[in-house]
């Protein structure tokens, strides 16, 4: 059905202006340069969570800026309108009965007044700082109304030094204002465009809509923890680990680098798991050499998956008149990744990925970070006998991420490059952008074990002309980014015409026969996925991923012949995919990851029935059908690609130690 409406270019541009206007006016980035180590604790850093409730209003101004023109971080937010209680970490769309905020289009504000442990501020020599996990889509923080932190993009953390700030008065509650907008441009990542209905006939004054040419609910808020830590003013800002094997002696080369100081005495120890050293180091730069090192391996490959040690950095620096000392530990683990024209190895042993494509995604809570559902989802993952994900379609959790190094899940890192489907997001302005999204991406991830490539984006418009130099230039910098982990970007694309695919180490192509093409037809499957195989390994003699397939099925919605929406036609597509990558997998296919894990949120549209339903497992994670029927071929798969532990062999239960 054809919408008639007026599509203002010109007013779309001014929004996006005022977006970044705003960053102008209200100070520019003062974000931290440097390291974005994970903050833990240790003998020299606290943390203080600032999870919980914070009181929160979205500005329904004509054009969204009523709380920068009344200037509402300047005093408590209370006192400038109506707040609600909103819980951090949550998106905020689905917590209240307000349609207007489910849906809502431009800036929220957000503020939490905190007590500072006196000692913090006190103590000039320790630094504090104020750390956002994610805000989507573009924040703006102010503390006790002064501005020290803009960050564009959600999914990424971002932090800010705040001890000037809280030092100036310490009589002064620490008042933190956070104002973010969810505001999708052509240059953003995810991109969108806004467009203004002007016809008074058919629409209110000032109507604008979103668009997004991408599958998932376009939550928005403080997704991940807000935090205080500490570090002395002299410290560790950055580690970089990078492995390797050279017989039975694992390689730790890494690189540290500090802040604050010019030279700083540096003792780096690394432990196994048992906190026995087994290699130290001195100097911010070397190599540990682990003897009888306990590599690090994928889930059911290895009977000790996900090992990990801990690199202890011990760092002690003066600045003159004080001598400053800080602890860091990161954890390692050892492993190596390599490509080659038909295989992915890990630890030189031929690696398959029979895995998932997940989101960040729940009831009420919507992307934010959530523990019991952290821990639900990795126990179905293991159940699953899945030993992969891919972070469809933007990046997930910090914690997350450490919660796939200890178990031994291997990932595809993906940035929020999905839906570049407009030829206007292939311009310069996106491609810089994109280019730093990578390089926040590559910081914040590249001592992740579990992490074994990245991915630059979801099925874009590949096959457009400016493609090809917005991929080459892209794959190429998240190569000098980043030199042991192959890159990929995931395509629909047609093999011939896709101009990204030269510039990949691994072909991941994503395909939905009998669905969006030949519906109903589940009979075209094994010709048309044979042929796509063929297609792409033919020309370009690369190892393929088949990094999604699925059909949509309603839970409880049975029918005998299948039919689409029925769990039978879910589990009858899957299986005839199967039977393809059965053949497949002996030549070139190095792996499968259905799509999708869960059901999860969409946007409203006549093709989605509240939300995508191609998961296997449903929103609140009850298993479909599909889930048993991967179940079997998972632990079959892992038993004949893996080396199994005793406790695991399939179907023993865990119990059964023979
Ligand atoms: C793929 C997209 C994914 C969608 C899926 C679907 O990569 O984000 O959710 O299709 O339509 O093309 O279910």
């Amino acid at each position: 059905m054809a919408v008639d409406m007026a599509v203002d270019l010109s007013r779309d541009f001014l929004w996006l202006c005022a977006l970044h206007l705003c960053a102008l006016l209200h100070g520019g980035h003062t974000q931290e340069a440097g390291g974005m180590l994970y903050p833990r604790e240790s003998a020299s850093r606290e943390r203080k969570e600032l999870s919980g409730l914070w009181s929160f209003r979205a500005d329904p101004s004509a054009n969204r800026n009523e709380g920068f023109d009344r200037a509402w971080y300047k005093s408590p937010l209370a006192t400038t309108g109506p707040v609600l209680e909103m819980p951090v970490p949550s998106s905020y769309n689905d917590i209240t009965q307000d349609p207007m905020l489910r849906d809502f289009i431009g800036w929220v504000w957000y503020e939490r007044e905190v007590v500072v442990p006196s000692r913090w501020i006190q103590d000039a020599g320790t630094r504090v700082v104020l750390r956002v996990g994610s805000a989507h889509y573009y924040s703006v923080v102010w503390v006790n109304g002064v501005q020290v932190a803009e960050h564009e993009g959600g999914h990424l953390p971002f932090e800010a030094d705040i001890g000037g700030v809280i030092r100036k008065d310490p009589a002064v509650t620490c008042r933190i204002t956070i104002a973010v907008n969810n505001t999708l441009t052509l240059t953003s990542l995810p991109p969108g465009t806004i467009t203004h209905m002007s016809d008074s006939t058919k629409y209110p004054t000032g109507y604008f809509v979103q668009n997004f040419q991408f599958d998932f609910f376009n939550y928005a808020g403080l997704h991940r923890p807000v935090l205080l830590y500490t570090t002395p003013k002299i410290y560790v800002d950055d580690i970089t680990v990078v492995t390797d094997i050279s017989d039975n002696i694992g390689l730790v080369k890494y690189k540290v680098s500090v802040m604050g100081a010019t030279t700083a005495n540096m003792k780096v120890t690394l432990m196994d798991k048992y906190g026995h050293c087994v290699a130290t180091s001195n100097g911010s730069s070397g190599v540990l050499k682990v003897i009888n090192v306990n590599l690090w391996w994928p889930y059911l490959m290895h009977d000790n998956p996900g090992y990990l040690y801990s690199m202890e950095v011990h760092l002690s620096a003066s600045d003159g008149q004080l001598t400053f000392e800080d602890v860091y530990a990161l954890p390692v683990g050892i492993r190596t990744v390599n490509v080659t024209s038909t295989q992915f190895l890990i630890n030189n042993k031929p690696f398959y990925f029979h895995g998932v494509n997940k989101h960040e995604d729940a009831d009420l809570r919507g992307k934010g970070l959530d523990w019991a559902l952290i821990v639900k989802d990795f126990n179905l993952i293991k159940w699953l006998g899945a030993n992969s994900f891919r972070t469809s379609h933007y990046p997930y959790a910090e914690e997350i991420m450490q919660m796939c190094d200890r178990h031994g899940i291997v990932v595809i890192d993906e940035c929020p490059g999905v839906g570049i489907k407009d030829i206007r997001s292939f311009g310069n302005a996106s491609l810089a952008h994109h280019l730093s999204v990578m390089d926040e991406l590559v910081q914040r991830d590249k001592n992740h074990p579990s992490v074994v490539m990245w991915s630059v984006a979801n099925e874009p418009a590949a096959e457009m002309a400016p493609a090809d130099y917005y991929f080459r230039t892209l794959i190429k910098h998240t190569k000098t980014l980043d030199q042991t982990r192959p890159v990929t970007f995931i395509t629909d694309s047609n093999f011939a015409r896709d101009k990204g695919a030269p510039y990949v180490d691994v072909i991941c192509v994503n395909s939905y026969f009998s669905w969006y093409h030949d519906p109903g037809h589940m009979e075209v499957i094994p010709i048309q996925l044979n042929t796509q195989f063929e297609n792409w390994f033919g020309k370009y003699k690369k190892p393929i991923i088949q990094s999604e397939y699925g059909a949509d099925a309603v839970p409880g919605l049975h029918s005998d012949p299948p039919v689409m929406f029925s769990e039978e036609y879910q589990k009858d597509v899957l299986q005839r995919y199967h039977n393809v990558f059965d053949e497949k997998r002996k030549h070139y296919v190095i792996g499968e990851l259905i799509w999708n894990f869960a059901d999860f949120m969409t946007s409203q549209g006549i093709t989605r029935v509240v939300g995508n339903k191609k998961g296997i497992f449903t929103r609140q994670r009850q298993p479909k059908s599909a889930a048993f029927l991967l179940r079997e071929r998972y632990w079959r798969l892992a038993n004949t690609t893996g080396k199994m532990p005793p406790w695991t062999r399939y179907p023993c239960e865990l119990t059964d130690t023979t």
